[in-house]
Protein backbone atom coordinates (compact mmCIF):
# COMPACT_ATOMS: atom_id res chain seq x y z
CA UNK A 1 0.00 0.00 0.00
CA UNK A 2 1.46 3.24 -1.42
CA UNK A 3 1.01 6.02 1.49
CA UNK A 4 3.08 8.41 -0.35
CA UNK A 5 1.44 12.54 -0.41
CA UNK A 6 2.16 12.53 -4.17
CA UNK A 7 0.36 9.40 -5.17
CA UNK A 8 -3.72 8.93 -4.57
CA UNK A 9 -3.56 5.68 -2.26
CA UNK A 10 -4.46 2.50 -4.13
CA UNK A 11 -7.81 2.28 -1.77
CA UNK A 12 -8.53 5.81 -2.28
CA UNK A 13 -8.03 5.62 -6.22
CA UNK A 14 -11.04 2.81 -5.95
CA UNK A 15 -13.58 4.87 -4.79
CA UNK A 16 -12.35 7.65 -7.09
CA UNK A 17 -12.22 5.41 -10.51
CA UNK A 18 -15.97 3.78 -9.07
CA UNK A 19 -17.40 7.43 -9.34
CA UNK A 20 -15.47 8.01 -12.76
CA UNK A 21 -17.17 4.83 -14.34
CA UNK A 22 -20.60 5.95 -13.59
CA UNK A 23 -19.91 9.90 -14.93
CA UNK A 24 -18.58 8.16 -18.41
CA UNK A 25 -21.42 5.76 -18.48
CA UNK A 26 -23.68 8.50 -17.74
CA UNK A 27 -21.77 10.41 -20.58
CA UNK A 28 -22.32 7.76 -22.94
CA UNK A 29 -25.67 7.00 -22.57
CA UNK A 30 -26.82 10.94 -22.09
CA UNK A 31 -24.49 11.70 -25.40
CA UNK A 32 -26.89 8.64 -27.39
CA UNK A 33 -30.00 10.69 -25.99
CA UNK A 34 -28.51 14.25 -26.64
CA UNK A 35 -27.65 12.97 -30.52
CA UNK A 36 -31.83 11.36 -31.09
CA UNK A 37 -33.09 14.38 -29.43
CA UNK A 38 -31.12 16.91 -31.89
CA UNK A 39 -32.07 14.77 -35.18
CA UNK A 40 -35.59 14.04 -33.40
CA UNK A 41 -35.94 17.97 -33.52
CA UNK A 42 -34.93 18.76 -36.64
CA UNK A 43 -36.89 16.34 -38.30
CA UNK A 44 -34.33 13.85 -39.33
CA UNK A 45 -35.39 10.60 -37.50
CA UNK A 46 -38.43 9.50 -35.63
CA UNK A 47 -38.13 7.23 -33.06
CA UNK A 48 -40.32 3.81 -32.61
CA UNK A 49 -42.72 3.36 -29.22
CA UNK A 50 -43.77 6.89 -29.51
CA UNK A 51 -40.47 8.04 -27.69
CA UNK A 52 -40.30 11.98 -28.55
CA UNK A 53 -38.13 14.99 -28.05
CA UNK A 54 -39.11 15.92 -24.23
CA UNK A 55 -38.22 12.30 -22.71
CA UNK A 56 -34.71 12.03 -24.83
CA UNK A 57 -34.25 15.97 -23.50
CA UNK A 58 -34.99 14.93 -19.99
CA UNK A 59 -32.91 11.87 -20.67
CA UNK A 60 -30.21 14.25 -21.69
CA UNK A 61 -30.31 17.17 -19.20
CA UNK A 62 -30.30 14.98 -16.52
CA UNK A 63 -27.75 12.15 -17.37
CA UNK A 64 -25.19 14.90 -18.51
CA UNK A 65 -25.83 18.11 -16.56
CA UNK A 66 -27.10 16.12 -13.09
CA UNK A 67 -25.25 12.75 -13.17
CA UNK A 68 -22.22 13.22 -15.67
CA UNK A 69 -20.96 16.54 -13.89
CA UNK A 70 -22.35 15.26 -9.76
CA UNK A 71 -19.94 11.74 -10.16
CA UNK A 72 -17.30 13.31 -12.12
CA UNK A 73 -16.65 16.03 -9.64
CA UNK A 74 -16.94 13.56 -6.74
CA UNK A 75 -14.34 11.49 -7.82
CA UNK A 76 -12.13 14.45 -8.83
CA UNK A 77 -12.58 16.06 -5.50
CA UNK A 78 -11.74 12.51 -3.66
CA UNK A 79 -8.53 12.34 -5.56
CA UNK A 80 -7.54 15.69 -4.84
CA UNK A 81 -8.43 15.35 -0.98
CA UNK A 82 -6.22 11.73 -0.96
CA UNK A 83 -3.59 13.52 -3.06
CA UNK A 84 -2.61 16.82 -1.32
CA UNK A 85 -3.78 15.79 2.37
CA UNK A 86 -2.90 12.23 2.24
CA UNK A 87 -4.50 8.88 2.26
CA UNK A 88 -7.99 9.50 3.34
CA UNK A 89 -9.37 8.03 7.12
CA UNK A 90 -11.26 5.03 7.21
CA UNK A 91 -14.50 6.58 8.25
CA UNK A 92 -14.02 9.35 5.46
CA UNK A 93 -13.30 6.68 2.80
CA UNK A 94 -17.01 4.89 4.39
CA UNK A 95 -18.56 7.95 4.11
CA UNK A 96 -17.29 7.98 0.49
CA UNK A 97 -18.46 4.78 -0.09
CA UNK A 98 -22.34 5.46 1.30
CA UNK A 99 -22.33 8.55 -0.27
CA UNK A 100 -21.46 7.03 -3.66
CA UNK A 101 -24.07 4.06 -3.12
CA UNK A 102 -26.69 6.44 -2.24
CA UNK A 103 -26.20 8.81 -5.36
CA UNK A 104 -25.85 5.23 -7.88
CA UNK A 105 -29.29 4.28 -6.52
CA UNK A 106 -30.91 6.96 -7.37
CA UNK A 107 -29.41 7.68 -10.82
CA UNK A 108 -30.15 4.17 -11.14
CA UNK A 109 -33.94 4.67 -10.01
CA UNK A 110 -34.15 7.89 -11.75
CA UNK A 111 -33.19 7.08 -15.37
CA UNK A 112 -36.04 4.34 -14.96
CA UNK A 113 -38.53 6.42 -14.20
CA UNK A 114 -37.17 8.69 -17.54
CA UNK A 115 -36.94 5.77 -19.95
CA UNK A 116 -40.31 4.53 -18.82
CA UNK A 117 -42.21 8.11 -19.77
CA UNK A 118 -42.75 8.70 -16.25
CA UNK A 119 -40.65 11.15 -15.70
CA UNK A 120 -40.67 13.43 -19.33
CA UNK A 121 -40.17 16.86 -17.15
CA UNK A 122 -36.90 17.93 -18.33
CA UNK A 123 -33.92 18.52 -16.28
CA UNK A 124 -35.43 21.31 -14.38
CA UNK A 125 -38.75 19.45 -13.98
CA UNK A 126 -40.77 22.99 -13.82
CA UNK A 127 -44.30 22.34 -11.69
CA UNK A 128 -47.02 21.95 -13.39
CA UNK A 129 -45.00 19.13 -15.30
CA UNK A 130 -45.51 16.18 -13.30
CA UNK A 131 -43.40 13.33 -13.08
CA UNK A 132 -43.52 9.82 -11.01
CA UNK A 133 -42.49 10.79 -7.15
CA UNK A 134 -40.15 8.02 -7.61
CA UNK A 135 -38.16 10.55 -9.99
CA UNK A 136 -38.09 12.81 -7.42
CA UNK A 137 -37.34 10.22 -4.91
CA UNK A 138 -34.41 9.24 -7.27
CA UNK A 139 -33.10 12.59 -6.94
CA UNK A 140 -33.08 13.27 -3.35
CA UNK A 141 -31.01 10.31 -3.10
CA UNK A 142 -28.43 11.38 -5.70
CA UNK A 143 -28.55 14.85 -3.44
CA UNK A 144 -28.48 13.43 -0.19
CA UNK A 145 -25.73 10.66 -1.20
CA UNK A 146 -23.38 14.35 -2.32
CA UNK A 147 -24.09 15.57 1.24
CA UNK A 148 -22.75 12.21 2.74
CA UNK A 149 -19.57 12.74 0.50
CA UNK A 150 -19.27 16.55 1.06
CA UNK A 151 -19.07 15.80 4.80
CA UNK A 152 -16.17 13.01 4.33
CA UNK A 153 -14.32 15.94 2.33
CA UNK A 154 -14.94 18.37 4.91
CA UNK A 155 -13.50 15.78 7.58
CA UNK A 156 -10.75 14.88 5.80
CA UNK A 157 -9.68 18.47 5.76
CA UNK A 158 -10.49 19.05 9.47
CA UNK A 159 -8.25 16.22 9.95
CA UNK A 160 -5.50 17.26 8.49
CA UNK A 161 -5.82 20.77 9.98
CA UNK A 162 -5.95 19.32 13.29
CA UNK A 163 -2.52 17.71 13.10
CA UNK A 164 -1.10 20.27 10.86
CA UNK A 165 -1.97 23.13 13.56
CA UNK A 166 -1.49 26.49 11.90
CA UNK A 167 -0.82 25.78 8.55
CA UNK A 168 -2.78 26.62 5.64
CA UNK A 169 -4.50 23.73 4.26
CA UNK A 170 -3.19 22.75 0.86
CA UNK A 171 -5.07 25.09 -2.21
CA UNK A 172 -6.77 21.55 -4.03
CA UNK A 173 -8.01 20.66 -0.70
CA UNK A 174 -9.05 24.35 0.33
CA UNK A 175 -10.88 24.52 -3.26
CA UNK A 176 -12.30 21.25 -2.82
CA UNK A 177 -14.27 21.97 0.47
CA UNK A 178 -15.45 25.47 -1.06
CA UNK A 179 -17.08 23.33 -3.74
CA UNK A 180 -18.51 21.14 -1.63
CA UNK A 181 -19.70 24.33 0.95
CA UNK A 182 -21.56 25.46 -2.48
CA UNK A 183 -23.50 22.29 -3.14
CA UNK A 184 -24.39 21.91 0.16
CA UNK A 185 -26.17 25.25 0.89
CA UNK A 186 -27.52 25.30 -2.32
CA UNK A 187 -29.05 21.87 -2.75
CA UNK A 188 -30.78 22.92 0.75
CA UNK A 189 -33.09 24.62 -2.10
CA UNK A 190 -33.71 21.89 -4.43
CA UNK A 191 -33.87 19.71 -1.49
CA UNK A 192 -36.76 21.82 0.27
CA UNK A 193 -38.72 22.14 -3.40
CA UNK A 194 -38.46 18.48 -3.48
CA UNK A 195 -39.88 16.92 -0.26
CA UNK A 196 -42.09 19.82 0.86
CA UNK A 197 -43.64 20.27 -1.99
CA UNK A 198 -42.73 17.81 -5.12
CA UNK A 199 -42.63 14.15 -3.46
CA UNK A 200 -46.24 15.09 -1.29
CA UNK A 201 -47.94 16.76 -4.83
CA UNK A 202 -46.73 13.47 -6.78
CA UNK A 203 -48.44 10.98 -4.67
CA UNK A 204 -51.36 13.08 -4.62
CA UNK A 205 -51.42 13.89 -0.57
CA UNK A 206 -51.93 17.69 -1.92
CA UNK A 207 -53.75 18.52 -4.84
CA UNK A 208 -51.99 21.75 -5.80
CA UNK A 209 -48.65 23.15 -5.64
CA UNK A 210 -47.18 26.76 -5.50
CA UNK A 211 -45.48 26.79 -8.96
CA UNK A 212 -43.32 30.41 -8.56
CA UNK A 213 -42.24 29.53 -4.82
CA UNK A 214 -41.25 25.46 -6.63
CA UNK A 215 -39.03 27.91 -9.34
CA UNK A 216 -37.90 30.04 -7.34
CA UNK A 217 -36.32 27.10 -4.91
CA UNK A 218 -35.16 25.41 -8.10
CA UNK A 219 -33.06 28.59 -9.19
CA UNK A 220 -31.68 29.28 -5.63
CA UNK A 221 -29.68 25.98 -6.30
CA UNK A 222 -30.01 25.83 -10.26
CA UNK A 223 -27.36 29.08 -10.49
CA UNK A 224 -24.91 27.65 -7.87
CA UNK A 225 -25.11 24.33 -9.37
CA UNK A 226 -23.36 25.97 -12.74
CA UNK A 227 -20.32 27.26 -10.17
CA UNK A 228 -20.71 23.54 -8.77
CA UNK A 229 -19.50 22.26 -11.76
CA UNK A 230 -17.01 25.76 -12.12
CA UNK A 231 -14.86 25.69 -9.40
CA UNK A 232 -13.67 21.37 -10.21
CA UNK A 233 -12.72 23.07 -13.72
CA UNK A 234 -11.38 26.28 -11.80
CA UNK A 235 -9.42 23.81 -9.88
CA UNK A 236 -7.60 22.24 -12.96
CA UNK A 237 -7.03 26.11 -13.64
CA UNK A 238 -5.16 27.45 -11.02
CA UNK A 239 -3.57 24.21 -9.71
CA UNK A 240 -3.06 21.72 -12.32
CA UNK A 241 -2.36 23.92 -15.76
CA UNK A 242 0.78 25.69 -13.82
CA UNK A 243 2.97 22.59 -13.16
CA UNK A 244 2.20 21.20 -16.38
CA UNK A 245 3.31 24.20 -18.37
CA UNK A 246 6.38 24.09 -16.02
CA UNK A 247 5.23 27.30 -14.18
CA UNK A 248 3.60 28.32 -10.74
CA UNK A 249 0.22 29.37 -9.58
CA UNK A 250 0.66 33.25 -9.41
CA UNK A 251 -1.25 33.72 -6.06
CA UNK A 252 -2.57 31.12 -3.47
CA UNK A 253 -4.28 34.13 -1.42
CA UNK A 254 -5.88 35.75 -5.41
CA UNK A 255 -6.82 31.93 -6.20
CA UNK A 256 -8.70 31.39 -2.66
CA UNK A 257 -10.37 35.01 -2.70
CA UNK A 258 -12.11 34.13 -6.37
CA UNK A 259 -13.09 31.11 -4.94
CA UNK A 260 -14.38 32.59 -1.24
CA UNK A 261 -16.28 35.01 -3.97
CA UNK A 262 -17.61 32.68 -5.90
CA UNK A 263 -19.57 30.74 -2.22
CA UNK A 264 -20.64 34.79 -1.56
CA UNK A 265 -22.39 35.57 -4.88
CA UNK A 266 -23.67 32.43 -6.27
CA UNK A 267 -26.36 31.95 -4.48
CA UNK A 268 -28.00 34.71 -3.87
CA UNK A 269 -28.56 35.24 -7.92
CA UNK A 270 -31.43 32.77 -8.91
CA UNK A 271 -33.83 35.66 -9.97
CA UNK A 272 -31.71 36.48 -12.94
CA UNK A 273 -33.28 32.59 -14.52
CA UNK A 274 -36.59 34.51 -13.57
CA UNK A 275 -36.10 38.06 -15.06
CA UNK A 276 -39.70 37.30 -17.17
CA UNK A 277 -41.13 35.35 -14.48
CA UNK A 278 -44.32 37.87 -13.30
CA UNK A 279 -44.96 37.42 -9.32
CA UNK A 280 -41.28 38.63 -8.30
CA UNK A 281 -40.98 42.42 -8.20
CA UNK A 282 -38.44 44.45 -9.95
CA UNK A 283 -36.59 45.81 -6.68
CA UNK A 284 -35.79 42.17 -5.99
CA UNK A 285 -34.97 41.38 -9.64
CA UNK A 286 -32.32 44.79 -9.65
CA UNK A 287 -30.85 43.26 -6.74
CA UNK A 288 -30.20 40.15 -7.85
CA UNK A 289 -28.74 41.41 -10.88
CA UNK A 290 -26.74 43.36 -8.73
CA UNK A 291 -25.37 40.64 -7.09
CA UNK A 292 -25.08 38.58 -10.70
CA UNK A 293 -22.55 40.88 -11.67
CA UNK A 294 -20.27 40.44 -8.34
CA UNK A 295 -19.97 36.59 -9.73
CA UNK A 296 -18.42 37.86 -12.69
CA UNK A 297 -15.47 39.42 -10.50
CA UNK A 298 -14.11 35.72 -9.46
CA UNK A 299 -13.93 35.10 -13.38
CA UNK A 300 -12.38 38.26 -14.06
CA UNK A 301 -9.99 37.38 -11.14
CA UNK A 302 -9.10 33.89 -12.53
CA UNK A 303 -8.85 35.03 -16.22
CA UNK A 304 -6.10 37.53 -14.77
CA UNK A 305 -4.50 35.06 -12.60
CA UNK A 306 -4.44 33.08 -15.40
CA UNK A 307 -2.92 35.45 -18.11
CA UNK A 308 -0.02 36.07 -14.99
CA UNK A 309 0.90 32.08 -14.96
CA UNK A 310 0.99 31.69 -18.40
CA UNK A 311 3.04 35.06 -18.99
CA UNK A 312 5.58 34.21 -16.18
CA UNK A 313 6.23 30.57 -17.08
CA UNK A 314 7.10 32.05 -20.90
CA UNK A 315 9.57 34.02 -19.95
CA UNK A 316 11.27 31.94 -17.64
CA UNK A 317 11.59 29.87 -20.44
CA UNK A 318 12.82 33.15 -22.79
CA UNK A 319 9.78 34.37 -24.40
CA UNK A 320 9.82 38.17 -25.29
CA UNK A 321 7.58 40.65 -26.76
CA UNK A 322 3.82 41.06 -24.73
CA UNK A 323 2.24 37.49 -26.64
CA UNK A 324 5.99 35.51 -26.81
CA UNK A 325 4.47 33.55 -24.14
CA UNK A 326 2.32 32.08 -26.23
CA UNK A 327 4.41 29.52 -28.39
CA UNK A 328 6.25 27.97 -25.36
CA UNK A 329 3.25 26.67 -24.26
CA UNK A 330 2.60 23.02 -24.29
CA UNK A 331 0.06 22.83 -26.95
CA UNK A 332 1.14 19.49 -27.77
CA UNK A 333 0.14 18.14 -24.28
CA UNK A 334 -3.47 17.16 -24.61
CA UNK A 335 -3.10 17.61 -20.51
CA UNK A 336 -2.84 21.28 -21.30
CA UNK A 337 -4.63 21.36 -24.62
CA UNK A 338 -7.85 20.33 -23.62
CA UNK A 339 -8.42 22.32 -20.51
CA UNK A 340 -6.79 25.49 -22.49
CA UNK A 341 -9.56 25.37 -25.30
CA UNK A 342 -11.89 25.05 -22.67
CA UNK A 343 -10.35 28.57 -21.18
CA UNK A 344 -10.30 30.60 -24.73
CA UNK A 345 -14.37 28.96 -25.85
CA UNK A 346 -14.42 30.40 -21.65
CA UNK A 347 -14.36 33.92 -23.04
CA UNK A 348 -16.85 34.30 -25.11
CA UNK A 349 -19.12 31.92 -23.27
CA UNK A 350 -18.72 34.24 -20.30
CA UNK A 351 -19.25 37.51 -22.69
CA UNK A 352 -22.77 35.55 -23.46
CA UNK A 353 -23.62 34.94 -19.64
CA UNK A 354 -23.08 38.74 -18.98
CA UNK A 355 -25.46 39.68 -22.11
CA UNK A 356 -28.14 37.36 -20.32
CA UNK A 357 -27.70 38.80 -16.97
CA UNK A 358 -28.66 42.35 -18.46
CA UNK A 359 -31.97 42.83 -17.92
CA UNK A 360 -33.00 44.55 -20.87
CA UNK A 361 -31.34 41.64 -23.00
CA UNK A 362 -32.43 39.20 -20.82
CA UNK A 363 -36.16 40.12 -22.65
CA UNK A 364 -34.38 39.37 -26.12
CA UNK A 365 -32.30 35.97 -25.26
CA UNK A 366 -34.65 34.56 -22.28
CA UNK A 367 -36.14 31.07 -23.45
CA UNK A 368 -34.61 31.23 -26.70
CA UNK A 369 -32.33 28.87 -28.31
CA UNK A 370 -29.61 31.35 -27.36
CA UNK A 371 -29.74 30.54 -23.45
CA UNK A 372 -29.28 26.74 -24.70
CA UNK A 373 -26.48 28.03 -26.73
CA UNK A 374 -24.36 29.66 -23.63
CA UNK A 375 -24.72 26.72 -21.55
CA UNK A 376 -23.28 24.56 -24.15
CA UNK A 377 -20.24 26.55 -24.59
CA UNK A 378 -19.99 27.14 -20.64
CA UNK A 379 -20.34 23.61 -19.16
CA UNK A 380 -20.52 21.30 -22.31
CA UNK A 381 -17.18 22.87 -23.39
CA UNK A 382 -15.74 24.82 -20.86
CA UNK A 383 -16.03 22.24 -18.37
CA UNK A 384 -16.62 19.20 -20.22
CA UNK A 385 -13.35 19.70 -22.12
CA UNK A 386 -10.78 20.53 -18.77
CA UNK A 387 -12.96 17.10 -17.69
CA UNK A 388 -11.77 15.47 -20.13
CA UNK A 389 -8.31 16.88 -19.73
CA UNK A 390 -8.00 16.02 -16.08
CA UNK A 391 -9.28 12.26 -17.11
CA UNK A 392 -6.91 11.83 -19.49
CA UNK A 393 -3.74 12.10 -16.21
CA UNK A 394 -6.29 10.95 -13.78
CA UNK A 395 -7.44 7.83 -14.98
CA UNK A 396 -3.59 6.38 -15.96
CA UNK A 397 -2.90 7.91 -12.08
CA UNK A 398 -5.67 6.19 -10.68
CA UNK A 399 -5.34 3.07 -12.45
CA UNK A 400 -1.58 2.74 -12.28
CA UNK A 401 -0.82 3.50 -16.35
CA UNK A 402 0.62 6.04 -18.43
CA UNK A 403 -1.14 8.17 -21.10
CA UNK A 404 1.38 7.47 -23.89
CA UNK A 405 1.92 9.88 -27.15
CA UNK A 406 -0.26 7.73 -29.13
CA UNK A 407 -3.20 8.43 -26.80
CA UNK A 408 -2.47 12.00 -26.00
CA UNK A 409 -2.79 12.20 -29.92
CA UNK A 410 -6.25 11.07 -29.69
CA UNK A 411 -6.97 13.48 -27.02
CA UNK A 412 -5.86 16.54 -28.86
CA UNK A 413 -7.71 15.13 -32.01
CA UNK A 414 -10.87 14.45 -29.14
CA UNK A 415 -10.53 18.06 -28.54
CA UNK A 416 -10.40 19.17 -31.66
CA UNK A 417 -13.38 17.26 -33.20
CA UNK A 418 -15.41 18.73 -29.60
CA UNK A 419 -14.59 21.99 -30.38
CA UNK A 420 -15.64 22.41 -34.44
CA UNK A 421 -19.02 19.92 -32.98
CA UNK A 422 -19.55 22.44 -30.96
CA UNK A 423 -19.06 25.82 -32.64
CA UNK A 424 -21.67 24.40 -35.29
CA UNK A 425 -24.00 23.43 -32.80
CA UNK A 426 -23.46 26.24 -30.45
CA UNK A 427 -22.97 28.67 -33.07
CA UNK A 428 -26.57 28.15 -34.66
CA UNK A 429 -28.20 28.07 -31.48
CA UNK A 430 -26.73 31.45 -30.43
CA UNK A 431 -27.66 32.84 -33.70
CA UNK A 432 -30.62 31.14 -34.16
CA UNK A 433 -31.52 32.46 -30.89
CA UNK A 434 -31.21 36.11 -32.02
CA UNK A 435 -34.16 35.00 -34.58
CA UNK A 436 -36.61 34.07 -31.91
CA UNK A 437 -36.11 30.34 -31.78
CA UNK A 438 -37.75 29.01 -29.08
CA UNK A 439 -35.74 26.46 -26.58
CA UNK A 440 -37.11 23.45 -25.81
CA UNK A 441 -39.69 23.07 -28.01
CA UNK A 442 -40.66 20.70 -30.54
CA UNK A 443 -40.21 21.53 -33.78
CA UNK A 444 -43.68 20.20 -34.56
CA UNK A 445 -44.90 22.50 -31.86
CA UNK A 446 -43.64 25.56 -34.39
CA UNK A 447 -43.14 25.13 -37.93
CA UNK A 448 -46.37 26.85 -38.62
CA UNK A 449 -44.83 29.89 -36.93
CA UNK A 450 -43.94 32.20 -40.04
CA UNK A 451 -40.51 32.51 -39.00
CA UNK A 452 -40.25 28.50 -38.85
CA UNK A 453 -38.62 27.85 -42.64
CA UNK A 454 -35.71 30.18 -42.21
CA UNK A 455 -34.65 28.14 -39.07
CA UNK A 456 -34.51 24.89 -40.72
CA UNK A 457 -30.42 25.69 -41.77
CA UNK A 458 -29.92 26.42 -38.09
CA UNK A 459 -31.21 23.07 -37.07
CA UNK A 460 -29.05 21.43 -39.69
CA UNK A 461 -26.31 22.74 -38.25
CA UNK A 462 -26.94 21.84 -34.91
CA UNK A 463 -27.95 18.17 -36.06
CA UNK A 464 -24.17 18.19 -37.68
CA UNK A 465 -22.59 19.89 -34.94
CA UNK A 466 -24.76 16.99 -32.58
CA UNK A 467 -23.48 14.02 -35.13
CA UNK A 468 -19.68 15.80 -34.73
CA UNK A 469 -19.73 15.52 -30.59
CA UNK A 470 -21.33 12.30 -30.65
CA UNK A 471 -18.08 10.95 -32.76
CA UNK A 472 -15.68 12.37 -29.79
CA UNK A 473 -17.44 11.10 -27.28
CA UNK A 474 -17.00 7.70 -28.50
CA UNK A 475 -12.89 8.49 -28.76
CA UNK A 476 -13.10 9.64 -25.47
CA UNK A 477 -14.58 6.34 -24.31
CA UNK A 478 -11.79 4.68 -26.53
CA UNK A 479 -8.92 6.52 -24.83
CA UNK A 480 -10.65 6.07 -21.43
CA UNK A 481 -10.95 1.81 -21.73
CA UNK A 482 -7.51 2.33 -23.16
CA UNK A 483 -6.21 3.98 -20.21
CA UNK A 484 -8.32 1.55 -17.80
CA UNK A 485 -7.51 -1.33 -19.04
CA UNK A 486 -4.55 -1.50 -21.95
CA UNK A 487 -1.77 1.42 -21.45
CA UNK A 488 1.45 0.53 -20.32
CA UNK A 489 1.79 0.20 -16.51
CA UNK A 490 3.58 2.74 -14.68
CA UNK A 491 3.06 5.74 -12.79
CA UNK A 492 1.20 8.73 -14.55
CA UNK A 493 1.72 12.08 -12.63
CA UNK A 494 -1.33 14.23 -10.47
CA UNK A 495 -0.16 17.74 -11.33
CA UNK A 496 -0.14 20.22 -8.06
CA UNK A 497 1.55 23.49 -9.04
CA UNK A 498 3.55 25.27 -6.39
CA UNK A 499 3.07 28.68 -5.53
CA UNK A 500 5.29 31.66 -7.18
CA UNK A 501 8.11 32.62 -4.41
CA UNK A 502 7.17 36.29 -5.43
CA UNK A 503 3.50 35.66 -3.89
CA UNK A 504 2.59 37.38 -0.90
CA UNK A 505 1.79 35.02 2.47
CA UNK A 506 -1.71 34.08 2.29
CA UNK A 507 -4.15 35.55 5.22
CA UNK A 508 -5.48 33.07 7.48
CA UNK A 509 -8.76 34.65 7.53
CA UNK A 510 -9.32 32.93 4.34
CA UNK A 511 -9.53 29.38 6.11
CA UNK A 512 -12.23 31.02 8.80
CA UNK A 513 -14.95 29.01 7.65
CA UNK A 514 -17.27 30.76 10.58
CA UNK A 515 -17.28 34.32 8.77
CA UNK A 516 -17.55 33.13 5.07
CA UNK A 517 -20.38 30.96 5.63
CA UNK A 518 -22.17 33.53 7.77
CA UNK A 519 -21.61 36.19 5.29
CA UNK A 520 -23.35 33.52 2.67
CA UNK A 521 -26.29 33.20 5.10
CA UNK A 522 -26.65 36.76 5.30
CA UNK A 523 -26.59 37.55 1.75
CA UNK A 524 -28.84 34.81 0.86
CA UNK A 525 -31.28 35.81 3.60
CA UNK A 526 -31.32 39.24 2.68
CA UNK A 527 -32.08 38.71 -1.71
CA UNK A 528 -34.40 35.96 -0.44
CA UNK A 529 -36.95 36.73 2.84
CA UNK A 530 -38.97 39.12 1.71
CA UNK A 531 -39.66 37.55 -2.03
CA UNK A 532 -40.25 34.23 -0.95
CA UNK A 533 -42.76 35.24 2.16
CA UNK A 534 -44.55 37.32 -0.55
CA UNK A 535 -44.93 34.17 -3.20
CA UNK A 536 -46.10 32.02 0.24
CA UNK A 537 -48.53 35.20 0.89
CA UNK A 538 -49.57 35.54 -2.44
CA UNK A 539 -49.84 32.30 -3.70
CA UNK A 540 -53.06 32.46 -6.47
CA UNK A 541 -55.95 30.93 -5.41
CA UNK A 542 -56.13 26.74 -5.11
CA UNK A 543 -52.12 27.17 -4.92
CA UNK A 544 -50.79 26.44 -1.54
CA UNK A 545 -50.24 29.35 0.78
CA UNK A 546 -50.75 30.78 3.94
CA UNK A 547 -50.74 34.47 5.43
CA UNK A 548 -47.87 34.85 8.15
CA UNK A 549 -48.66 37.62 9.44
FE1 LIG B 1 -25.03 31.02 -17.27
C1 LIG B 1 -28.37 30.52 -17.99
C2 LIG B 1 -25.66 34.32 -16.56
C3 LIG B 1 -21.72 31.49 -16.37
C4 LIG B 1 -24.58 27.62 -17.21
N1 LIG B 1 -26.24 29.40 -17.56
C5 LIG B 1 -27.58 29.40 -17.86
C6 LIG B 1 -28.05 28.05 -17.99
C7 LIG B 1 -26.98 27.23 -17.72
C8 LIG B 1 -25.84 28.09 -17.47
C9 LIG B 1 -26.99 25.72 -17.65
O1 LIG B 1 -28.11 36.07 -16.02
C10 LIG B 1 -29.46 27.65 -18.41
C11 LIG B 1 -30.32 27.16 -17.30
C12 LIG B 1 -31.64 26.76 -17.85
O2 LIG B 1 -31.82 25.58 -18.20
O3 LIG B 1 -32.52 27.62 -17.95
N2 LIG B 1 -23.90 32.62 -16.65
C13 LIG B 1 -24.35 33.87 -16.43
C14 LIG B 1 -23.24 34.72 -16.00
C15 LIG B 1 -22.13 33.92 -15.98
C16 LIG B 1 -22.56 32.60 -16.35
C17 LIG B 1 -23.30 36.16 -15.67
N3 LIG B 1 -23.45 29.80 -16.89
C18 LIG B 1 -22.18 30.20 -16.53
C19 LIG B 1 -21.36 29.04 -16.33
C20 LIG B 1 -22.17 27.94 -16.56
C21 LIG B 1 -23.48 28.45 -16.91
C22 LIG B 1 -19.91 29.08 -15.91
C23 LIG B 1 -21.86 26.50 -16.48
C24 LIG B 1 -20.73 25.98 -16.09
N4 LIG B 1 -26.69 32.19 -17.31
C25 LIG B 1 -26.74 33.51 -16.94
C26 LIG B 1 -28.14 33.97 -16.99
C27 LIG B 1 -28.91 32.90 -17.40
C28 LIG B 1 -27.97 31.79 -17.58
C29 LIG B 1 -28.65 35.30 -16.68
C30 LIG B 1 -30.43 32.86 -17.56
C31 LIG B 1 -30.82 33.11 -18.97
C32 LIG B 1 -32.31 33.00 -19.13
O4 LIG B 1 -32.93 34.03 -19.44
O5 LIG B 1 -32.90 31.92 -18.93
C33 LIG B 1 -20.73 34.36 -15.54
O6 LIG B 1 -20.29 33.55 -14.48
C34 LIG B 1 -19.74 34.34 -16.66
C35 LIG B 1 -18.41 34.95 -16.23
C36 LIG B 1 -17.29 34.53 -17.13
C37 LIG B 1 -16.35 35.33 -17.60
C38 LIG B 1 -15.27 34.74 -18.50
C39 LIG B 1 -13.89 34.72 -17.85
C40 LIG B 1 -12.91 34.01 -18.72
C41 LIG B 1 -11.97 33.14 -18.30
C42 LIG B 1 -11.10 32.43 -19.32
C43 LIG B 1 -9.81 33.15 -19.51
C44 LIG B 1 -9.04 32.52 -20.62
C45 LIG B 1 -7.72 32.43 -20.66
C46 LIG B 1 -7.05 31.81 -21.81
C47 LIG B 1 -6.83 32.95 -19.58
C48 LIG B 1 -16.30 36.76 -17.30
C49 LIG B 1 -11.74 32.81 -16.87
C50 LIG B 1 -6.47 32.87 -22.69
C51 LIG B 1 -5.42 32.33 -23.52
C52 LIG B 1 -5.05 32.86 -24.67
C53 LIG B 1 -4.03 32.17 -25.43
C54 LIG B 1 -5.67 34.06 -25.24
Amino acid sequence: MNNSMTLVDRVDAKLCMSHIWVALTALFLGAIAGLLQTLVRSGTVTLPAGIGYYQLLTAHGVLLGLVFTTFFIMGFLFAAMSRTTGIMNNAVRKLGWLGFILMTAGTVLTVIMILLNKATVLYTFYAPLQASPWFYIGLTLLVVGSWISGFGIFRQHYLWKKTNKGKLSPLLAFMAVVTMLLWLISTLGVAAAVLVQFIPWSFGWVDTINILLSRTLFWYFGHPLVYFWLLPAYMCWYVVIPKIIGGKVFSDSLARLAFILFLLFSIPVGFHHQLLEPGISTGWKFLQVVLTFMVIIPSLMTAFSLFATFELAGREKGAKGLFGWFKKLPWKDVRFFAPMVGMLIFIPAGAGGIINASNQLNQVVHNTLWVTGHFHLTVATSVALTFFGISYWLVPHLTGRTLTSKLNKLGIMQTILWAVGMFFMSGSMHTVGLFGAPRRTAYTTYNDHPDALGWIPYQTAMAIGGTILFIAILLLLYIFIRLVFFAPKGAEEFPVGEVADASEATPKIFENWKVWIGITVGLILMAYTIPVIDMIQHAPPGSPGFKLW
